[in-house]
């Protein structure tokens, strides 16, 4: 496939990242047509088109520059020592390599892996790990299922993707030490792009810091006692000056501010001891800055 006159931008054909791929190009204002079972989809409103592969081929593609963009796990591109650049952690997808082995077995910490059979699906980040750290194990590579392996005497340990634990523990397995840490990330070409793509890609990121500040923040509003105003600038952390406007009830004022949600509940209850009432929060759909 050669390089293409359309911004193309990678993404998971069916799996995890998939929905949320589509989710965040939306979001930030990018029209499909229908997108499942098509291994290219082009963009309604932008001169962009998607191609949907298996998230393994993503970093190569974005090397060779047959995609200009990919989202994709930190994983898959250090796994595959892709040369490309990381634009941006796209805060969704994450989880952590780590080495975890039989849960009442031998290996208990990481010095015991020592001349064991480690099956994994990431050869390259888990002996890595083992040179840093003076440690000669055998990585056996497996494609799929690897946390079986131990019990097929396979591999004596695995290095697998974790994120809630429950796989590891439904095979009789504990995580001894995470090796790395991943989410999505949007990586791009280091081949030569035209000005236009780059202006493109430029709006695109805008747009994603714009929606991932949104998602992190809440509209508050809220009516005080005008001589609280001070004290209630105070507690709100908020992202600009609030906006503080006359009511019609006597000495009574409206305060709106933009909070980041996870400050919402450790102000709350000072909000209220300042006199505060009528305390709405609303969700944002994007910021601009
Ligand atoms: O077909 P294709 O090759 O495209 O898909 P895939 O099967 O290789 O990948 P997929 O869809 O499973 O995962 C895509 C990406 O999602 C990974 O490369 C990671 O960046 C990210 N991700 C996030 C995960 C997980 N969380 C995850 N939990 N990838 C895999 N898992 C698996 C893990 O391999 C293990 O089997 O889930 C199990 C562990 O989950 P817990 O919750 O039980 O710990
Ligand atoms: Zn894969």
């Amino acid at each position: 496939m050669e390089s293409s006159s359309s911004l193309r931008i990678a993404i998971q054909k069916n799996g995890r990242l998939t929905e949320k791929s589509i989710d965040l190009l939306e979001n930030i204002g990018l029209r499909f047509d229908e997108y499942k079972n098509r291994l290219m989809v082009r963009c309604r409103n932008f001169d962009v088109e998607l191609l949907l592969i298996r998230d393994d081929d993503i970093p190569e593609y974005v090397q060779d520059g047959v995609c200009d963009l990919g989202l994709v796990g930190a994983n898959v591109t250090a796994e595959k020592q892709a040369d490309v650049t990381v634009l941006r952690d796209l805060d969704f997808g994450y989880c952590r390599l780590s080495l975890a082995a039989p849960k009442n077995g031998d290996i208990k910490e990481v010095t015991d892996f020592e001349s064991t059979r480690v099956a994994t699906s990431y050869p390259v980040l888990t002996q890595k790990y083992f040179q840093e750290q003076g440690i000669t194990a055998r990585t056996v590579e497996i494609s799929g299922a690897v946390e079986i392996t131990p019990t097929l005497d396979v591999a004596d340990a695995i290095c697998d993707i974790v994120s809630s634990g429950s796989t590891l523990r439904a095979n009789g397995l504990k995580e001894i030490q995470p090796i790395f840490q991943s989410q999505t990330q949007m990586i791009k070409t280091n081949k030569e792009l035209p000005q236009e793509k780059l202006e493109l890609i430029e709006k695109f990121l805008i747009r994603i810091e714009g929606s991932q500040t949104a998602e992190k923040s809440r509209y508050i509003m809220m009516n005080a006692p005008e001589n609280s105003v001070e004290e209630i600038i105070r507690i709100i952390p908020s992202l600009k000056s609030p906006t503080v406007l006359p009511l019609a009830e006597k000495d009574m004022v409206a305060i709106h501010s933009v909070i980041p949600i996870k400050k919402f509940w450790d102000v709350m209850e000072q909000l209220k001891e300042t006199g505060a009432t009528g305390i709405v929060i609303l969700p944002i759909e994007n910021m601009i800055f």
